[in-house]
């Protein structure tokens, strides 16, 4: 599987096409459309959230609801877009008109923490409207509209996922708090910070409202949770290769994501040898099984067999209401950053993002072991992979 995104934040459109996703996969524009609902929800978002809308298309690769074989190339219109048709043009316009106006002004006091700065060095801009408008998380709509594609593929093999929010700000879920199944996306999606603690979650409301009244904002730890995955993809052999690490690279490509787990990653750092592994015993059904599932359903870089579990750690949004100390760039002069408007938590829209790059990294690494041009043979290649491997 390859996948690329393109477009702007304020754009007219995001595009996505992903490549190499086998015939026979169920997909319809209004799968993607709730899956893209479904990262505009959460506590703490921004006024955008609420008058912009995502507009789905399904522009290529599939037919009648099932894809064909061919790259599925997905839009995502911005019906923001008439506020901005001028200023965010891909034509020369005649802009007098926009003299003066906020959406045309020069952004030249660039966020710390923001790909602002840097980024106007790096690609030679005087100021920071080329850089936010590709650098916005807005982006991470493309990656959910794919990530659909992805865990199509995904559940044709009997594999579900689920993302939930573990903490925001300060306020953590309790660590043997119960983990979610894909039977309970629907109650996730309902909770205002998409955490399955309602004592945490409510704790997270009173955290995101003080935050929002300080000038804040919050960062927060999201998990993905992947059941049914076979054993054995991904592997040991090279360090490209290894599951665990494509799922980190994935998940550290989303914006503003600073740290990523596996299984019980840090914590495991702290504990001794014996304390750190999933045992292997034979169980009542005569089967093999580990007692324990540390290791967050990887070995060795290759999945096991058992729930796969990754956290990611968001920081804060640089775009911090009560803004932060910077420099003009045009005047050399200290400043505030630039600030207009901001969520004061993402993280319960992060959970969705990680999910779909979840959901991607996994089909790509399904394909490239089972392979298949219809995803019925995918499906029989794992069945006899399967039947093949020793068990017990
Ligand atoms: C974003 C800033 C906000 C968010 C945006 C991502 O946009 P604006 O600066 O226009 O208020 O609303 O997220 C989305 C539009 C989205 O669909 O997720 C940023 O700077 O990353």
């Amino acid at each position: 599987l390859r996948w690329l995104t393109a477009g702007e934040s304020h754009g007219e459109a995001l595009v996505g096409i992903i490549e190499g996703v086998p015939a026979g996969v169920g997909l319809t524009s209004s799968e993607i459309q709730d899956a893209l609902a479904r990262r505009r929800l959460g506590y703490g978002r921004g006024a955008r959230m609420k008058f912009e809308q995502d507009k789905v298309r399904i522009l290529g690769g599939v037919r009648h609801g099932i894809t064909q074989g061919g790259p599925v190339a997905i839009e995502i219109a911005n019906t923001e877009w008439p506020k901005w048709e001028r200023v965010m043009n891909a034509d020369p316009v005649d802009l007098t008109e926009l003299e003066g106006k906020a959406r045309n002004a020069a952004l030249t006091r660039p966020r710390p923490g923001h790909a602002d700065f840097t980024g106007m060095q790096k690609y030679a801009h005087a100021e920071a409207r080329p850089i936010l408008e590709r650098a916005s998380a807005r982006e991470t709509a493309t990656r959910v509209a794919l990530g659909v594609v992805a865990a199509k593929m995904l559940e044709a093999l009997g594999v579900g996922l689920v993302s939930h929010t573990t903490a925001v700000g300060g306020v953590e879920a309790p660590v043997d708090a119960h983990r979610p199944t894909p039977a309970d996306v629907e109650q996730l999606d309902h909770d205002p910070l998409r955490c399955f603690d309602a004592a945490t979650s409510q704790a997270m409301v009173e955290a995101v409202d003080v935050a929002h009244k300080d000038g804040e904002t919050l960062g927060g730890v999201v998990e993905v949770l992947a059941y049914n995955l076979p054993p054995g993809l991904g592997s040991y052999v090279h360090w490209d290769r290894r599951l665990d690490a494509r799922l980190a690279g994935a998940l550290m490509g989303i914006q503003a994501i600073k740290g990523v787990e596996v299984g019980d990653g840090f914590l495991t750092a702290a504990r001794p040898g014996t304390a750190a592994h999933d045992e292997i015993v034979i169980g009542d059904d005569g089967q093999v099984h580990r007692v324990s599932n540390r290791a967050g359903g990887i070995e060795g870089g290759m999945s096991i067999g058992d729930v796969l579990r990754v956290r990611a750690a968001m920081k804060p949004i640089a775009t911090v209401p009560k803004a932060l100390r910077t420099v003009d760039i045009s005047t050399r002069e200290a400043a505030r950053a630039h600030h207009q408007r901001s969520d004061v938590c993402a993280v319960p829209a992060a959970g969705v993002v990680a999910e779909a790059m979840t959901a991607l990294v996994l089909a790509d690494a399904v394909m490239e072991k089972f392979g298949g041009d219809n995803i019925a043979e995918t499906m029989r290649n794992k069945d006899a992979y399967l039947a093949a491997i020793p068990q017990e």
